[in-house]
């Protein structure tokens, strides 16, 4: 893996734990931040060899205060439609990786921060979180996805108040809005994390993988999902890792799918 400037990259146990870190900046997304976290989901991170991945923030106030506000000066329109599409294909590319991503979300989730945490495939929080799309704040609109995916987590009703008053939510609201599943104190915030994602580490990797494609499709304008269902369904039926999870539930055994071929 190449030496990265903003992302401290730790891997133990196959759990990949990725700490967005530039603490004075509250750890706001610059364009070093954004094209670090796509070589690592392009490229960067061994998939093969994990079982999850922890994203999260340096310090102890914010997980992602935001874009850097201080890049936004002078962009032409063309120059902003060019940054959001990258913004939008690194934030795709967490969305569909095949391994497990959750978001520790460990004080101010906004703008661009909160629009990769809800790239991620799940979501927890510190008690002390705070929520919200300001972008109209300064006269802009969501860039990297908000304004789609804020509307599949809360519904199009509370999204729309969000979005255009610019409020924050806490991480009581968030968790009643299904934004987040689990609240927890900030010094258990990583290992409710690490628990959650190796637990489903411990699952059949390929039906997980699967898992992940299959609900992202429903969310797909171009994607038939219950095609897809059928499809993956199918094949999952006839591959080792359905034989090994079998077998071993008829020999009372714990499942050994990583030494199984799919
Ligand atoms: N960008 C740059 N620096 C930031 C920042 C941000 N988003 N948020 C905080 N900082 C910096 C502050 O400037 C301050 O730096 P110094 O003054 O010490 O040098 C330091 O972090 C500490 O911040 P505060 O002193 O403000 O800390 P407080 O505890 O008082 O307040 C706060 C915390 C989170 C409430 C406050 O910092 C705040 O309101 N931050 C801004 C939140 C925000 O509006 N974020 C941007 C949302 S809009 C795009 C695609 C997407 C987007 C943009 C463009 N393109 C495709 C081009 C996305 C836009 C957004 O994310």
């Amino acid at each position: 893996m190449k030496t990265l400037e903003t992302l401290l990259v730790d891997i133990k146990d196959g759990i990949a734990v990725i700490t967005i870190n530039r603490p004075k900046a509250l750890n706001a997304i610059n364009h070093t931040v954004m094209s670090e976290v796509g070589y690592l989901f392009s490229e960067g991170l061994p998939l093969d060899e994990l079982k999850g991945i922890i994203i999260t923030g340096s310090g102890d106030k914010a997980f992602i205060a935001g874009a850097d506000i201080k890049e936004f000066i002078g962009l032409t329109a063309e120059e902003g439609s060019e940054k959001s599409a990258f913004g939008h294909k690194v934030f795709n590319s967490i969305e569909q990786c095949p391994v497990p991503v959750i978001a520790a979300i460990n004080g101010y989730s906004l703008g661009g921060g909160n629009e990769l945490a809800m790239a991620c495939h799940l979501r927890i929080c510190s008690d002390n979180a705070m929520f919200g799309q300001p972008e109209v704040k300064l006269g802009l609109i969501p860039g990297y996805g908000g304004s789609q995916r804020f509307i599949q987590y809360l519904g199009k009703g509370r999204a729309m108040e969000l979005l255009l008053t610019a409020d924050m939510i806490d991480a009581t609201k968030a968790l009643e809005y299904g934004l987040v599943t689990h609240v927890t104190p900030p010094q258990e915030l990583m290992s409710v994390a690490t628990k959650i994602i190796s637990k489903i580490g411990s699952r059949g990797p390929d039906a997980v993988a699967k898992t992940i494609e299959t609900v992202n499709a429903y969310f797909d304008k171009e994607q038939d999902g219950f095609g897809l269902e059928i499809d993956y369904f199918g094949k999952a039926m006839a591959s080792d890792q359905t034989k090994e999870g079998v077998a071993a539930f008829i020999e009372k055994r714990k499942p050994n799918f990583r030494g199984t071929n799919s």
